[in-house]
Order: C-alpha cells, then structure tokens, then sequence
C-alpha cells in the first residue's frame, strides 16, 4: 500500500472520512497512528553494549514532524496533505507540547537521543513522565504567571508498558510504571526514551495556578518538573522524583543486563551511565546499593560503579551545584545514607582538602563531588567551559584526576533546527550543494564556494525574508503585534536569568527609545524580541520580564517611535516557539557575563539558519567565533579571566559606573521614570533598579557601554546589505561543527566506546 492509501485506510477507519474531509485534528491523530505503525516496523537499534543517558529533562518538542523526517517520508506526506487541501504546518499546531525540560540541559538531551539513534547506537533516555511538565507562561498586567501545561492525551507518542518497579522511600512505597517513546534515527533503527510514572498519581490535586498539596508522595510524584528554586518542601519532592528516577533507571538497567545474561561482575563492558548534571547523581550509591544485594561485595560494587558511570558539568554557577542536606536524604533516602557515608569516609581516608569531601563540615552532601570521584569521566560542554572547571571551579579535582577531565562542546540536532523548523532553507542548500550535508553536516562548508555568488547570496536573504514574513504572521495572529518584516529582527530568547543579561538588552532598548525621541532615526527599522520563562520564585528575574512588557507597552504605542523600533515579548517561549523565530532572526542575542554561560545552544541554532551572533566571549561564542572568523561576529565586553578576577577581588562596583557616566545613569533611572511607572509597577521597577546600582552581581554595567557601540556598529553594517548576506552565508557554512551528530561521536570515542 503507498503511504497516501495507507494514511486514506486510517482516516476512514477512525473517523469514516477521506483525508480532505477530514478535520486538521482528525489528520494529526491519524498521521500520529501511521508514524507509530511504520516505527513499529522500524528495526530497533541493537549491540553488545548500551549507553543510559539519565536526565532529569528531556525537552523533546513536538515530535511528528521531527518522525516524519526520520522515517524519511516528510515530503511525501507533505504533498499527500497538500493534494488534500491541507497544511503540515496547520495540522502541527494539534499537537500538544511536551514540557519536560527548563531549557539547554534538557533540549541538549533531546538532540543527543536524536543523535544517538542517528548514529545507529544502542542508547535510551531515562526520565520522568511530568504530567503538567514546567508550568506554562502568561501575561496578565505585564507580570508573568504561571499555569500548569496539561500536555498528555488520550492518543499520544506515549506507549504503555508492563514494566513497573518497586521504589521504597524513608516514609512509603511506592510502585512505578514506565511509558516509552520511540526515538527513530534519521534514516536508522529506533531507540527508546524512557518515562516513568507512579500509577497512583492524582491530577486533581493542582487547583490554581500550579500549586498543589506536597504531602502525598505518591499522589504528586510526577506532576511538575521543578523550575530551578524550589523552597524547602519543593527541594524534599525534588529528592523524591531524583531518587524515584535513578532507582526506577537502575533496576531497569540491572533487569536488562541479566535478561541478556551479562556477569554483572563486568557490567561496565555492556552498560555506560551518563550523568546529566547532578540531578540523576544518587544512580551511583542505588546502583552500589543493588548489587550488593545481588551478593557482590562493597569493595566491588563501588568498583564496577565508578566504571560505569560518567558525569556531565552544565554550569558553574554555585547556586545551581546540588548540596542537599544529610538530614534531607536520611528522611527521603535512608537506605542510601550508609552508603553515601561509606564514600564520603574512603575519600577523606585518601584526600584531606575540605573542598574535595563528599560530605561537607555542615553535614551537606555535593552530589558533583560523589559523581566526580565515583565516575570515570568528568566532562563540560564548551572548551572554554572545561577550560575553567580544570583551572578554577574544579581545580582541586583536576589535580587529583586529571585523565578523567576531557571537553565535549555541545551541538544540536540538524534534523530539527534546519530541516524541519526550515524546509526552505535546507532545500536550497541542497540545491547547491547536495544533500550529503544532513548526514555529514561539515560539508556545509562547501557552500564557501558561493561567497561570491550575487544570485545565492540574495536567494539565502530572500529565505530569511519569507521566514520573517512568517513569523510576522504568526505573532500577529497569536499575540496581536503588529511587526514590520523589513526590520532587523534582533532575538533573545532563553530562560531569564540575571547571568544571561536580558535586562542589559532591555537597557539597550531604552537607550535606543531615547535616541529616536531625540531625533535620530535607525535607518532601517528595528524589532527586538525576547522569549523566556523565569522560575516563579525568582523575583528578579520577573522584574525583568515586567520591566520588558512595560516598555514594549510605551514603545509600541508611541506613534514618534514605533514606526522605527517595536518590542515584543512572546509568552510561554518553549521549542515550538523557537522553531518559529530561529529562522526569522537576523541578530542573534548571545550576551551573557563571560564565564557564566557554559555553552548556550541557542547560538548555534541561531547561526545554522543564517543569523549573526551578537556576543560576549562565553561558552560556546568563542568556538563560534573561532570558526567563522571575527569579521563575521560580533564580540564584545569584558573577558572571562578578568570577570573571574573581578569575582575574587570583589572589586566591582556598579554604583562607581553609574555615578560616573552621564549616559548609563540616564538610562538605569528610565526604569523609574514618570513615564515608564504610569504604565508599570512601582515595585518590581524600583527594586529592579536598585539592584542595578547597589548589586549587579552579573555585571550588567560593566559590560553596557561596550555593548551598545557593538549593537550600533552591527545595525549600521546591516546597511551594507552584502557584507551582511556574505556573514550569513557564512555562518550557515561553518556551523556543521555544532551538529550533536559530532558531539556524540565523541562522547562515544572518548567516553562510552560502544561500538
Ligand atoms: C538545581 C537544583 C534544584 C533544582 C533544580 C536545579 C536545576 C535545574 C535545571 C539546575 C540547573 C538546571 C538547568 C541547567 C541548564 O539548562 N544548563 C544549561 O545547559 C546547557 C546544555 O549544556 C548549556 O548550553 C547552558 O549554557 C547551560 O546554562
């Protein structure tokens, strides 16, 4: 049967309709049901020896698109529904989105599912099923609130299992159930991510908002993923869901490898466990803890453990490292707690350094400390990343381990962030340099030879045009903004943070209001738009949110300015989101603090489709940089060395920068002016200006004269529509490094060598 009578015997079987009849809800779940089929046919990935990628977060985005590609029938299906009278792009928007992730930690484990299934590995993902994921983002008054996302349906990727395991926790038992999703290679076999979830799970206990009653374990496990600021009673379930995960992926693993009959004396040489970040930490004490009761001694246990784990760093940033107290674990864990206490003691018996000690002199147990000396393999994301982990952060292990410290520099998956959310980008490279490129992504760079071509370089301008259009449209139609397609798009979106410097954009954004109101007019105009959710108990950080509405309020409504220069903030930014503007972006907004950003990926998705990269010398920027060139980048800002400096000397002032230039003074007090507190409110402004001047811990006016001459400079070369499009070919061309195909070659070379 061809795919079309395929897809035709589905409709009418589900709804008695043909496909042209039928609704665009009607065709998603009929187009969701035959993609399941022909995976189900779709050999699975098979080999002696297995990676388990354990995460607390897998934002995998919607997912038939990204099937359809993978199955290698996007096109066809594409043109089946345009026979029919219908629009992928309209039967996408049924689909639900997943929201099992806070941001680059949990698409990173995305793309690597993608890329592992790609490369034709035997790998799965293991994780929780959240049922309301992380909560989804409203305006009301120019002030974010959250709901809750209410993603799982009737019909859905989600499969059923038989396999369910115990969990004992101090204070009750409790049973899981485990929901697969296949993870189809590109044109490979299939792999799994694996979802568990408690059977006993009550949905009703969420009311308003996203809060709910804490108390029941086993009625609340997996309803949220916890946004990254829990106060205490969030921190214990926080626990709970960490220790219900490893245990849960522990027994799987146990279970599979005697279902194979491996001597669980060499487990190492069939399974490798990646840690990403500390969430999923407690697998090593579980793991230690089951196969002592499978009869292997503790001397033992710990030995295969420490073989077959490795951990991955996300961040530097102090607060972020997980310390939970012992007290915390001996109520939620108890039965790891001796064995934590037994790691803790062989590494104090060995290393005397209070900053190396697994437990810490106010009984805190570091999770990154166990991972490190219990691991085979410590990795950052970024060289300039790992760079700082082995000579400041991590120093005083890397003295000790220096062969277990290696860089892995992230990527993303090309399947997603150019064939799918750019079809018409990715089809005319193929038209010129063929199609090899999507399994080999360094042959982008044969579009090098077209430098100088006027008719390519105007064709790739014309895509990013048709792109901008399109998102126009779409903010138009979900939003009701109004923005100009001729403007230069200037886009940040990533989760709001203080070290991310939103609000130093948001500073840029002032300057540049005031600029127009004195009469000088940006030749072209400018659209600046922001996407990102802040944790709901980060105060700060939705000062900055309602500080970016407040004035997206003024300016747009500002018949002087407007013409010239529009803010938009797009609500509940999340992949779909990001699908949409990515390709529609000319600048790309990578300005984080230097040192704080461990990589980003937003700035490769970004560059893949074309845009230019306004950036500080940070995580991933500095490969970037590297590769295209500094004529085809836009670095600026203080460097990571001497930030690092500024920290331990406590030498930075902010208030000294305010005080002392005229410029910057106006516009930090803009935030309080008469104008902008008749729009917003007195006190998230007031505090968020305060905090500019007596903190400013992430440095904002450090950097914020140099970064306004940078943004200038760039708006003023976009003038030079060829130098421009020559930049973006570029960019395109030299992104093939960052494809997550490459990042998990090399974790496989170098660290689980399956083959
Ligand atoms: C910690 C303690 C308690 C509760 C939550 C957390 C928590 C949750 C999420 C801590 C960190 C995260 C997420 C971190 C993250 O997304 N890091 C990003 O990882 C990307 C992939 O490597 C990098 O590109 C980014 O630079 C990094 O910020």
């Amino acid at each position: 049967m061809s795919l079309q009578e395929q897809l035709s015997a589905l409709t009418k079987e589900k709804y008695g309709k043909d496909i042209a009849a039928c609704s665009n809800a009607e065709v998603y779940y009929s187009l969701l049901n035959l993609t399941k089929d022909m995976t189900a046919k779709t050999p699975a990935i098979k080999g002696d020896k297995k990676i388990y990628y354990i995460s607390a977060e897998f934002l995998i985005g919607k997912l038939l698109s990204n099937n359809l590609i993978n199955l290698g029938i996007y096109d066809e299906v594409k043109e089946i529904l345009a026979a029919n009278g219908k629009k992928l792009s309209e039967i996408e928007e049924v689909e639900p989105e997943p929201s099992l992730g806070n941001g680059g930690l949990g698409r990173l484990a995305a793309c690597f599912i993608d890329s592992i299934a790609t490369l034709g590995l035997p790998g799965e993902g293991i994780g929780l099923n959240y049922h309301f994921g992380l909560f989804k983002q409203v305006f009301e008054k120019n002030l974010q609130k959250e709901t809750k996302n209410d993603w799982i349906e009737e019909q859905s990727w989600l499969n059923k299992t038989d396999v369910s395991f115990d969990v004992e926790f101090g204070d009750c038992k409790v049973k899981s159930v485990l929901y697969d999703i296949d993870v189809i290679g590109y044109e490979n076999g299939v792999n799994k991510l694996r979802l568990f979830d408690v059977e006993t799970l009550d949905e009703s206990l969420v009311k308003d908002g996203i809060s709910f009653d804490k108390t029941d374990i086993a009625k609340n496990l997996t309803l949220f993923l916890y946004p990254d600021d829990s106060d205490e009673a969030g921190n214990l379930l926080r626990i709970y869901q960490q220790y219900f995960m490893v245990s849960n992926g522990a027994q799987l693993i146990l279970k599979e490898a005697k279902a194979n009959g491996y001597d669980l004396h060499k487990l190492y040489e069939h399974v490798v466990i990646q840690i990403n970040d500390t969430h999923p930490s407690m697998v090593i004490p579980e793991l230690i803890r089951l196969l002592k009761e499978e009869g292997i001694d503790t001397d033992e246990a710990i030995e295969i453990v420490s073989k077959t784990c490795a951990y991955t760093n996300h961040t530097i940033l102090a607060e972020a490292l997980e310390k939970w107290p012992l007290s915390y674990l001996e109520k939620v864990v108890p039965q790891l707690v001796p064995i934590i206490k037994e790691l803790d003691k062989r590494v104090a018996a060995k290393y005397k350094e209070e900053k190396v000690q697994i437990i810490d002199k106010d009984d805190r147990v570091h999770m990154a400390h166990m991972d490190i000396h219990y691991g085979f393999s410590v990795n950052g994301v970024a060289y300039l990343h790992t760079e700082i982990l082995k000579n400041s952060e991590l120093n005083h292990f890397y003295k000790i381990y220096p062969e277990k410290f290696n860089n892995k520099t992230n990527g993303i998956t090309f399947r997603r962030w150019l064939l799918s959310c750019n079809p018409e980008l990715a089809a005319y490279i193929t038209e010129l340099i063929g199609d090899g490129y999507k399994k080999d992504a360094d042959k982008l760079e044969d579009l090098l030879k077209y430098i100088d071509d006027q008719k390519v370089l105007d064709k790739i301008k014309d895509i990013k045009k048709e792109k901008k259009v399109e998102l126009a449209a779409y903010l138009k139609e979900t939003q009701n903004v109004e923005i100009d397609p001729n403007a230069i798009f200037d886009i940040q979106v990533k989760r709001l943070h203080e070290y991310k410097r939103q609000q130093m954009n948001a500073l840029y954004i002032i300057y540049k209001y005031l600029d127009i109101k004195k009469g000088n007019k940006p030749t072209t105009p400018l659209t600046f738009i922001f996407g990102a959710k802040a944790a709901p108990a980060y105060v700060i950080a939705k000062d900055i949110i309602h500080l970016i509405l407040t004035l997206s309020e003024i300016i747009n409504n500002d018949p002087e300015v407007s013409p010239y220069m529009k803010v938009v903030m797009v609500e509940n930014y999340n992949v779909s989101k990001a699908e949409k503007l990515i390709p529609a972006c000319d600048v790309s907004e990578q300005i984080s603090l230097a040192s704080k950003e461990a990589s980003g990926t937003g700035n490769m998705k970004f560059m893949l489709n074309g845009a230019v990269t306004l950036g500080t010398e940070d995580g991933a920027n500095v490969e970037i940089a590297e590769l295209v060139g500094e004529d085809n980048i836009y670095i600026f800002g203080e460097k990571s060395d001497a930030v690092i400096e500024h920290y331990e000397k406590a030498d930075y002032v902010s208030k000294d920068i305010y005080d002392e230039d005229e410029l910057v003074k106006e516009i930090v007090d803009f935030i309080i002016s008469d104008e902008v507190m008749a729009k917003g409110s007195k006190e998230n402004l007031e505090r968020l200006h305060k905090e500019l001047i007596v903190k400013d811990w992430f440095m904002t006016l450090l950097d914020i004269k140099d970064y306004i001459a940078k943004k200038d400079q760039m708006f003023k070369d976009y003038e030079d529509q060829n130098k421009w499009k020559k930049m973006m070919l570029t960019n395109i061309a030299k992104a093939g490094f960052f494809s997550s195909d490459r990042t998990i070659a090399e974790y496989n070379r170098d660290i689980w060598k399956l083959k």
